[in-house]
């Protein structure tokens, strides 16, 4: 399909972000996004559901802020929907199958929309 009439069809490039805890993703994604704010976290019914600490400032309550179908988006930049797990710890299986569940749900939606775009 031609990419200009993709891009008609997604208002969001939605992009999972995966890697160890504590190795810069968040930052990163600051800085591709060109901005120091956090990041707000809306659910997969695109309610706000409140804004992105950095994994080590979490309490557990707030540990499920870091779900990974929860979408991250700067204000600087809402043309991005990032997806964060909070990353994989050495050994962490509950976490790599939750990841590895989020992209086989999101490979057999049917809109492009809803798809992953990419994968960092
Ligand atoms: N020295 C150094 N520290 C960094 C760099 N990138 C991020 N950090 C720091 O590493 C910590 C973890 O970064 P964060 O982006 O939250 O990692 P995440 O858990 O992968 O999202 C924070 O305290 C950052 O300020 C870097 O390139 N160099
Ligand atoms: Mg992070």
């Amino acid at each position: 399909m031609d990419p200009a009439r993709i891009r008609k069809k997604i208002s969001h490039f939605q992009i999972l972000v995966i890697g160890r805890v504590n190795t810069g993703k968040t930052t990163i994604l600051q800085r591709v996004c060109n901005t120091r704010d956090n990041p707000e976290i809306y659910n997969s019914t695109g309610e706000k559901v409140g804004v992105h600490l950095r994994c080590h400032e979490l309490t557990c309550s707030q540990r499920g802020l870091h779900d990974i179908e929860n979408e991250m988006v700067f204000k600087s930049n809402p043309g991005f929907m990032f997806h964060d797990s909070c990353g994989f710890e050495a050994g962490s299986i509950s976490e790599f199958e939750k990841v590895k569940a989020f992209i086989a749900s999101r490979s057999k939606e049917m809109q492009i929309k809803n798809q992953l775009h990419a994968i960092w």
